[in-house]
């Protein structure tokens, strides 16, 4: 039977909002420099740091890099991360951080052909949910899974797992939307067709396997509903093609 598109699981930095470069960097550089840290990310030093996921744990492999202890470095690094996750909430709450364009209209457009939504990121939820209120509304967004509920961060699936459990779905039945490799690996693994959309972060990135590979929402085809449909179906109809070929720039 052919697949049927019943949701669509959004990954959120960098997804929903480019909000890597200009958002939790400063929140990163000044909870450094609250702590009396002598250390400032680069817009291109945080770039490779992305590969690493998790603000707690990005500091700590950071801090380990400049001579810090490891256990000293993993406590600092939780000290740090939660004056970074309160000065990024403010930023959240304040409104300066923005939906990345043809999001809204991809979201109406899914909302209104029955396609529920969720969310599965790396992200705390303090400033997740406040983030996804304030992208997302008025569409009820039913499910959101974060990096304080699972075990392990992305690249491993248990982010997008759970939100499958949590919406009743198999893997089959939704479509994942990711912007980094790393996001790509945690869906796919979790069994997802996934679109990436990338930013300028992830761009270069190696994205064998995605459903479709795109600058972003809009363009001269923009991704609304009636698309992911299509590339949902092809990507589980295409099912004996190699990930190579399951890929590409749809
Ligand atoms: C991106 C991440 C996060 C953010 C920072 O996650 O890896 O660590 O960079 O947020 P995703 P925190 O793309 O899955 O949303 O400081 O809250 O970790
Ligand atoms: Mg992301």
């Amino acid at each position: 039977m052919a697949p049927h598109l019943r949701a669509v699981i959004f990954d959120v930095d960098g997804t929903l909002a480019d909000t890597e470069r200009d958002g939790h960097r400063p929140a990163f550089n000044a909870a450094f420099a609250e702590h009396g840290l002598d250390v400032e990310w680069g817009a291109a030093e945080y770039g490779r740091l992305l590969t690493i996921t998790g603000g707690a744990r990005r500091i700590a492999a950071d801090l380990r890099e400049r001579g810090v202890a490891g256990d000293e470095a993993d406590e600092l690094a939780a000290r740090v991360h939660r004056t970074k996750t309160a000065l990024f909430t403010s930023l959240v709450t304040s409104g300066a951080i923005v939906a990345r364009p043809g999001l809204p209209e991809l979201v109406a457009d899914l909302a209104a052909g029955g396609v529920r939504l969720a969310v599965a990121t790396t992200g705390r939820r303090t400033w997740v949910e406040p983030l996804v209120d304030r992208l997302l509304a008025p569409h009820p967004v039913e499910v959101i899974v974060t990096g304080d509920d699972v075990a392990d961060l992305k690249p491993d699936p248990e982010v997008y797992l759970r939100a499958l459990a949590a919406l009743g779905l198999e893997a089959r039945d939704a479509l994942a939307v990711e912007d980094s490799a790393v996001g790509l690996r945690a869906a796919t693994a979790a069994g997802l067709a996934t679109v990436v959309v990338t930013n300028g972060y992830t761009a270069d990135q190696d994205f064998t396997g995605a459903a479709a590979v795109l600058p972003g929402f809009d363009g001269p085809e923009p991704l609304r509903a009636q698309r992911c449909r299509a590339l949902h179906r092809r990507w589980w109809t295409a099912g004996t093609a190699t990930s190579g070929e399951r890929g590409g720039t749809a």
